[in-house]
């Protein structure tokens, strides 16, 4: 078997889930740390996002699109079982925290870690906030029973524990989780899982 590339910044929510994923399955790859719009990213993804993949001659962009080749390709737990309905549950919270999750949370995590001016606008903050407590009030709705989509750790919970990471850092979100109740425990029970214990990251901008 070729040799299984992860092309990405180690920093970025959707590379740690790719490698959270591959952790999960025990599958060997290795890092190849690169930033969107790289030349070799734009080379991959049409968009110029990370994370991307090589593995022999297939090149691959998108998390869910790597993670559904591997979980295809290599042995180890299926991350995807094929049971129909646990199937789509696992899809749709994967889904929903990728695709209207983290869009909620990324303006407000900009304004903090990159912001346009050089310096955290505190209006700009403030308008991200009513976004930011919907899209922390639905995980720890969900994180009630200890996971994301549901009976035991799933691909939804490694699409959302890397978010969770940088929410729980910065001050209105740290706020927000804290009133939920739940995800406090959530990211307590997680925190020494293998899979998220060794994919963490260096400090941004590293
Ligand atoms: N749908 C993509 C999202 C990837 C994504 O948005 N990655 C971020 C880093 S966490 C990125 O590359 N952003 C650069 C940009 O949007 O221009 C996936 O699942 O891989």
């Amino acid at each position: 078997m070729p040799e299984l590339k992860i092309i990405g910044a180690p920093q970025s929510t959707f590379v740690r889930t790719t490698r959270m994923a591959l952790e999960e399955k025990g599958v060997a790859y290795t890092l190849t740390p690169a930033r969107p719009h790289s030349p070799e990213i734009d080379s991959l993804h049409p968009f110029g996002r990370i994370p991307a993949m090589r593995h022999g001659d297939l090149a691959l962009c998108e998390s869910r699109a790597i993670i559904g080749y591997v979980d295809r390709v290599f042995g180890g737990p299926k991350l995807i079982p094929d049971e129909p309905k646990r199937a789509a549950m696992i899809e749709q919270w994967s889904s929903l925290v990728a695709n209207a999750v983290f869009p909620a949370v990324f303006p407000y995590f900009r304004e903090y870690f990159f912001p346009a001016s050089g310096t955290t606008d505190r209006a700009a903050v403030d308008a991200q906030l009513p976004a930011v407590r919907h899209a922390i009030e639905v995980l720890g709705n969900r994180a009630k029973d200890g996971f994301i989509a549901g009976e035991d750790f799933t691909l939804a919970d490694m699409y959302a524990l890397p978010i969770l990471v940088y929410l729980n850092r910065l001050p209105e979100s740290r706020d927000f989780i804290g009133e939920t109740q739940t995800l406090d425990a959530y990211l307590a029970k997680h925190a020494e899982r293998p899979s998220f214990r060794d994919t963490t990251p260096p400090p941004l901008g590293k």
